[in-house]
Parts: C-alpha cells; sequence; structure tokens
C-alpha cells in the first residue's frame, strides 16, 4: 500500500498551546513529538512554536504548537498566548504537587481569557516514568480532570515515550468534536449593584 503525503490545500490550521509550570515537561513532550527525541536538560522556555503537517483519524491538518514559559517570571505573557489557542495541553508533572494543584488555575485563566464556559483541554499527568518519586496518583489525576471537566491522560516524554503522540492527537480530536460555534459564551453574573 502506499501512504499518500499531506494534500497540497485546505488544510485547517489548529493552533495548540501547551501550558503547565516550570519544569514539568512542557518542552521536553512537544520536541518529543515533533523531533522523536528526549532533552534531558532543563533550559527554562520563554517561548517557541513548532509547526508541522499531521494526520490525525486519516484528517491531515497543520499543527500549530506554542511550547510556553511555565516559570513565574513570564506569566504576564499568559493572556495573550492563551487568546491565541484553539485547544490547551495542560500539563503537570506527577512528581510535582504543586504543579498539579495549579492546573485548576490555568483551566480557569482560560475560560476566563476566552470568555466561553467550556474550551478544548486536555490534563496531561507528565513524568510517570519516574515512578519512585511520584506524588500525585493517577486516581487524584482522575479526579480533578472530572471536577473540570477535561479527558486526562497520562504521559512520558522520556524514552520509551508514552502517550506523547496520543495527548496531541487526542486534543486534535477534541478539538474537531467542538467547533467554536459550539463553545457556549460565559454566563455573566448579574451585577450586583446597578446606577442609576
Ligand atoms: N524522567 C522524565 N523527565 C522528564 C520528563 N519530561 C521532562 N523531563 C525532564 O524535566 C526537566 C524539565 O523539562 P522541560 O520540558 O524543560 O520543562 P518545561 O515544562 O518546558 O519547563 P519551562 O520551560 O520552564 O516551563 C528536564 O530535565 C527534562 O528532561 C519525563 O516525562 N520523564
Ligand atoms: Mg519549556
Amino acid at each position: 500500500m502506499t501512504r499518500s503525503g499531506p494534500p497540497s490545500e485546505n488544510i485547517p490550521t489548529i493552533k495548540l498551546v501547551v501550558v503547565g509550570d516550570g519544569g514539568v515537561g512542557k518542552s521536553a513532550i512537544t520536541i518529543q513529538f515533533f523531533q522523536k527525541l528526549f532533552v534531558t536538560d532543563y533550559d527554562p522556555t520563554i517561548e517557541d512554536s513548532y509547526i508541522q503537517h499531521t494526520e490525525v483519524d486519516g484528517q491531515w491538518c497543520i499543527l500549530d504548537v506554542l511550547d510556553t514559559a511555565g516559570q513565574e517570571e513570564f506569566s504576564a505573557m499568559r493572556e495573550q498566548y492563551m487568546r491565541k489557542g484553539d485547544g490547551f495541553l495542560l500539563v503537570y508533572s506527577v512528581t510535582d504537587q504543586q504543579s498539579f494543584q495549579n492546573i485548576r488555575h490555568f483551566h480557569t485563566q482560560i475560560l476566563r481569557v476566552k470568555d466561553r464556559e467550556t474550551y478544548p483541554m486536555l490534563v496531561c499527568a507528565n513524568k510517570v516514568d519516574l515512578v519512585a518519586a511520584r506524588t500525585v496518583s493517577e486516581e487524584a489525576g482522575r479526579e480533578l480532570a472530572r471536577a473540570l471537566p477535561a479527558p486526562y491522560i497520562e504521559t512520558s516524554a522520556k524514552e520509551p515515550p508514552l502517550n506523547v503522540d496520543a495527548a496531541f492527537h487526542e486534543l486534535v480530536r477534541i478539538i474537531r468534536a467542538h467547533p467554536p460555534r459550539d463553545r457556549k459564551p460565559r454566563r455573566r453574573r448579574r451585577p450586583t449593584c446597578t446606577l442609576l
């Protein structure tokens, strides 16, 4: 059987944004997805973007992925990149409780910036290869994801990678299943005081 390459026109561009605390493995996951290698050094990101034709479930798309800065000192850039994303990978490390707690904040901030009740997101529990250092259980991760709500996946960027392609592909599926016209605006709270 011959595999055909991407069609040359009418390919939709899908913008994915990878968010989460510093050091959780956002760059490692992204580089593993695009370049099929594991980066062992920690070099904090300011902002990097990657673009590639990708086939998901037999349909081609241009994946435009923004790998963001987790370090607090760059947090002022967050709202700007959140506005641009069609979908978000919410990454925490299973060895870092604080990064797990902060997933809620990223989720809330994305909904606020997008002014939507829901938005395509996938919770990504990374570094599951570090079994002995794990402090956030799968159960806790799934419970948080259910509460948001968002789907949940466990990943490892280290060789052999676990679920790295699956995470990006799943987010593309979520975006395709919830086109922008289906995303409800956020309900406005009634004003508590009326100016006459
Ligand atoms: N064992 C293991 N180490 C990982 C994994 N993912 C990332 N790391 C390591 O964790 C460190 C931080 O990874 P990065 O990908 O740079 O983290 P980041 O989330 O991009 O951090 P910022 O750019 O500062 O936001 C690096 O030393 C990586 O090699 C993983 O799945 N397993
Ligand atoms: Mg990084």
